[in-house]
Formats: structure tokens, sequence, C-alpha cells
């Protein structure tokens, strides 16, 4: 008989033989000594006594309905948990389905692992036709930080402690390793099975800044007239909630979180400039950027959103390739985020002069202006709902259950969410990142509440939805305390396009009109619930969050009310022959 390294013990009957263990025992034994205990999922050939075998030996095996719903919830666990979040998937289109959340993920630097059995290596690279046969190894490698096959159960140890490092270290991101199915039928000896095994030791090392990087920094930052820092999820996946908190207030200086660095510092804190956004952009001076690229999301650090006053960067990031990406870093300091704010925070600490009230003055009123504009709208009861009525309701909701995570997917529905509801505390808000990718919402509330414990609200695009949309069944299956709201106008952006050739059928962005996505959840056995009115939905969500039951609330929208693209119309091309609408 095989023997689990770990997980039987020993009678005196088998001490006559010698112990046997199996890429099965290895790789579970692997997982399971590196902390490794949730695996997101869904079964096949050749991975479906594995998965079985993990969960009998105490890992957590979370079934999906699609892979690249579970490869989204193993990569929002590695950024929530700072540890590589395990994706498993069958051989070739399981492998692919999985693969652009792996893709993502690397994107958006967040660590995870996706595991793909594979199928018979010599027939493979022969193609001679095996069932599901793909060179996966070849094909995960450009996608994703780094890609590893394991070819003998005595590897697996040091497979997987590869896999962990690429994960974690550095910049954090997708890592790819290939079992190929025979791999879990090898047989060893059990002792050298287990030493075999490695338990790696400070994972993602602290990366501590040169003083020469850090005095640099400083002293640019003292120049400044009118400093602004901005926060990325880089800030917010590295855990120094406090350094950062201390280096904003020490300082004194305004800050702007990008969407998913929402809540490092409350959004109400009277230093964020989060509703000041295009005056503190285009007025800063000195911006010192903390674990946030210069990509399209801050229009590459230039052009007019930034304004004609002449601006200095600063950048804090592990990655030194990403100084001077779009446009010049003259103060680049490269390490871990926490070793960094720290380092900053000793020498502000001794002593510093916070920015020109002139400045800190301009920014709160701006921001208090913007506020006081917006709240009127917020308040409004309208029926059909507009998107500020209804965010409106979801904003009270989220300001009383300040430790509630917050998934959030669309167009309007995202762009509009991002900038209304205010987040209180760090890693509570979760979305599209980099890529603006609709379908990670079931996976990420899936995985939000299976890593935290905490109560879930994904605010969904009826459109974004959809793309993850029979994860519903998951939810209920776990009896996990999500609430879903579908914002739902019809279809994307707006319910109200036509087809301009007057065909039957309906325009390319419109859905069926009155549909009822709650119906979804209450074939599973959650509850659906049909609103019409911000004071309807705020009720339905209360309840849903007091029961911690799986609910689904269809929020009518009214389908003219959203934008082209929510707020991003203008990246859209245009044609210069068409008629103008
Ligand atoms: P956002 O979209 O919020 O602006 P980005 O994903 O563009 O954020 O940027 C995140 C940055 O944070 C990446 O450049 C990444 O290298 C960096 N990063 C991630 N983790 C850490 C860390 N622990 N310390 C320093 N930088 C980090
Ligand atoms: N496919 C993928 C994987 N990601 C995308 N971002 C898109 C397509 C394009 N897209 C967007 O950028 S937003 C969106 C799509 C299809 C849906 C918007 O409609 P919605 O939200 O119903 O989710 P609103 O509130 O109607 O704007
Ligand atoms: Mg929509």
């Amino acid at each position: 008989m095989l023997k689990s390294v770990t997980t039987h013990e020993a009678t005196a009957a088998d001490d006559a033989e010698q112990e046997l263990t199996d890429g099965f025992n290895l790789m579970i034994d692997a997982l399971k000594l590196n902390g490794l205990d949730t695996i997101y999922g869904v079964p096949g050939i050749p991975i479906t006594d594995f998965g079985r075998m993990a969960q009998a030996a105490g890992i957590r095996v979370i079934s999906f309905r699609h892979e690249q719903n579970a490869g989204n919830a193993a990569a929002i666990a590695g950024f929530l948990t700072k540890k590589p979040g395990i994706c498993l998937t069958v051989s070739a289109p399981g492998f692919l389905n999985g693969l652009t959340a792996l893709a993502n993920a690397t994107t958006n630097c967040f660590p995870m692992i996706l595991i793909s059995g594979s199928s018979e290596r010599e027939i493979v690279d022969l193609q001679q036709g095996d069932y599901e046969e793909m060179d996966q190894l070849a094909i995960a490698k450009p996608l994703c930080k780094a890609a590893f096959r394991v070819l003998h159960a005595q590897d697996i140890g040091i497979g997987l402690a590869r896999a962990i490092r690429a994960a974690v270290s550095g910049r954090p991101g997708g890592v790819y390793l290939d079992l190929p199915g025979k791999l879990f039928g090898q047989v060893m000896d059990a002792q050298a099975g287990t030493k075999s095994l490695v338990k790696v030791i400070d994972a993602a090392p602290a990366q501590i800044p040169a003083p020469a990087a850090v005095k640099r920094a400083l002293d640019v930052l003292k120049s400044a007239k009118r400093p602004l820092i901005i926060l990325g999820k880089g800030a917010a996946y590295a855990q120094a909630d406090d350094e950062i908190r201390a280096l904003v207030e020490k300082s004194g200086i305004p800050f702007l979180p990008m969407s998913m660095a929402k809540g490092l510092l409350p959004d109400t804190h009277p230093l964020c400039a989060g509703a000041a956004r295009s005056t503190v952009l285009k007025d800063s001076d000195v911006v010192m950027l903390i674990g946030a690229r210069l990509n399209w999301l801050l229009s590459h650090g230039k052009g007019k959103s930034w304004g004609d006053a002449p601006k200095k960067f600063i950048q804090i990031d592990i990655e030194p390739k990403e100084m001077d990406s779009n446009v010049e870093i003259v103060a680049p300091v490269v390490g871990d985020v926490g070793s960094c704010v720290s380092a900053l925070l000793e020498v502000i600490n001794a002593g510093w002069s916070p920015p020109p009230a002139e400045w800190t003055g301009a920014v709160s009123k701006k921001r208090e202006d913007n506020v006081a504009k917006m709240a009127p709208k917020l308040m409004n009861n309208n029926s059909p709902m507009d998107y500020h009525g209804a965010l409106g309701a979801l904003r009270t909701i989220v300001k009383e259950r300040p430790d509630a995570i917050l998934v959030n997917e669309g167009a309007n529905t995202l762009d509009l969410a991002r900038g209304i509801i205010d987040m209180y505390q760090p890693r509570k808000r979760l979305d599209v990142g980099t890529w603006g990718v609709m379908g990670i919402g079931m996976g990420f509330a899936i995985a939000a509440a299976i890593e935290t414990g905490k109560p879930v609200l994904a605010v969904e695009g009826d459109s974004a939805f959809g793309f993850s949309g029979m994860e519903v069944e998951t939810i209920c299956r776990y009896n996990l305390p999500v609430c879903v709201v579908i914002f739902n106008n019809d279809g994307i952006y707006r319910g109200t396009d036509v087809n301009p050739s007057g065909g039957s059928d309906v325009a390319p962005t419109v859905f069926v009109k009155g549909s009822r996505y709650d119906k979804m959840m209450e074939a599973f056995g959650g509850v659906g619930v049909n609103v019409t009115t911000p004071d309807e939905l705020k009720r339905a969500v209360n309840a849903a969050m007091d029961s911690g039951k799986p609910t689904l609330i269809n929020a009518v929208i009214d389908p003219a009310a959203g934008s082209e693209s929510g707020r991003i119309g203008n990246l859209n091309p245009q044609s210069k022959l068409s008629k103008k609408k």
C-alpha cells in the first residue's frame, strides 16, 4: 500500500515493508508544508484524484464552474494574503481557461500559481494527438512571470519552492507549474520523499532601499511647494498600512489613492485628494508614487490631465525596471514599500515642515466643493434608479459596514462606484485592475469571502456579471456571505442603442430588456430580490449583509442613464468617415 508521508501513522506491520509515497502525496505534502491550504479549481483528468486527496488531507478545495473564475479567485487570494493563490486545472482547455486569469494576475502584480495537469510528454512533443494535447509550458511562458514543469516525483518539492519564490519575491506575479499526469502516480521511498520537500524560508525578502536613494527622494520632497502622494495597489499589497498612514500624516502631504489603494487611509481623511483628483494632478509640482505605475490609469504621467506645472516624480517600487517607464523619475527608490516608507519616516520623524498651507488649503477647498456638489445627486430616490441614486444607497451601507469587502466591475457601474463609494479600510476594494478586465467579479467575491471570512458586496454591471455569473451556484454551494448587486440597465453602457440597419437583431450593446438576474440566485437556493428604488436597494442589501445568506439583488437602472464606456469613452477609436451620432 502507498503511504502519505504526513497523513498516516506508521504501524508495526508496515515497518517491515519499505514505506512508499507518490506524486499525489508529495504534492499535497509540499503545499501543506508551505502553508498553502486552499486550492481553487475545476476537477477532471488528470487531477480529479489529486483534488480528492488534497481535500482528504485537510486542504480546502473550492470547486468552480469555470477555470477563469477559479484563477481569478486564486489571484485575489494572493493579493489579500501575500501568499500565492493556487489554481488547479485540467490540461489544454482547462489550462487555457485558467491562463487568462494567470496573465491578468501577472499584469496586476498578484502572486498566484496556476497548476495544470498535462498529457503524456512523449505524445505531446511528437504531436500524435493525445487526449487534451497541448504544449502548455511553452504557451504559458510569455504570459506569466515564470513557468516550470516537474517530471520526477523527487523534484516536486523543488518545483513548488521555485514556483512560490517566483510568485512572491520582487514584483509579485503569476507562475505556471506543469504537472504531467504520469507524475502523480510515480512512486518513491517515503523517507527520501519527505527529505525532497522544501519549506521556503523568507519567500519575499525585505528589499531595503539604498540610503542615498532615500536622501535624494527626501531632498526632492522638501523642495516641493505643492507635493502629492499617489498610493497604488502595490502599497495596499505590501501590508505596510501603519507606516503609510504615518508617512502621510507626519508629512502632511495630500494623497490620491488609486482604485484598489482606496481605504489604505479612509477616503474621508482630511488629506485625501480623491475628490480633487484633476486639481492635484494638474497643479502639483512633486509627485511621489508609492506602489503605483504611471500607466494609462495615470495618463502615463504626461499630457493634458497633468497640466502645465512642471513636475518632478519620486517613485517607490520594488521593480527597478519600472523607473523611467513613461517619464523621467528624478528620485527612484527601489525596495519594498514597507522598508522604503519606514526609511523615509525615520528622517521625517526627526523634523519636517509640512507643505505650504496655501496648497493643502486649496486641495481641501476643491474637495469640499466637489463633495458638496455631488451630495444632492446621491440622495435622489428616482425610479427607475440612476447610478447616483443607487450608489448613494450603497455608499451609506459601506460607511456603516467598513469591514465588508467591495468587489466592483462594469463600465459606468465601475467608474461611478469608484468615485462615489468611500472606503475606510485597506484592501477592501477589489476591482478590474490594470487591464479593466470584465469577469473578475464572482471569482474575487468567492475568494474574498473564503480568505477573510468577511461579508462581501459585489457591485456588478449586468454585462460584467455575465462573464462569471454561473458561479452564483458556487456561492450557494459553499454558503458564502456574498451579496451581489446587479446594476441592470439592459446592456453594455446603456440599454437604449438601436440597430442602425433597421434589421430585427438588437444593437450589439443591448441585452434582453427587463431581465431578472435575481432568479438565477433563487435557482440554487439563495435569496433573489428585485428592486426599483434606492430605498428598496438599501433594505435588501442590509438584509443580505445581516443574514450572511447568498443573495442577488437585481437593481433596475434607467437604461438611458449610462455613458459610452463609463469614464473612458475617450479611449474609443473614432471613424472619421461615419456620420456623427
Ligand atoms: P495601481 O493600478 O493601483 O496604480 P499598479 O498595479 O500600476 O498600481 O502598480 C503597482 C506597483 O507596485 C507595481 O509597479 C509593483 O512592482 C509594485 N509593488 C508591488 N508590491 C510591492 C511591494 N511590496 N513593494 C514595493 N512595490 C511593490
Ligand atoms: N471583455 C473583457 C474580458 N473585458 C472588457 N473590459 C470588455 C470585454 C469590454 N467591456 C468593458 O470595458 S466594460 C464592459 C465591457 C463588455 C461592460 C459594461 O457594461 P456593464 O456596465 O453592464 O457591465 P454599465 O453599467 O452598463 O456601463
Ligand atoms: Mg449595464
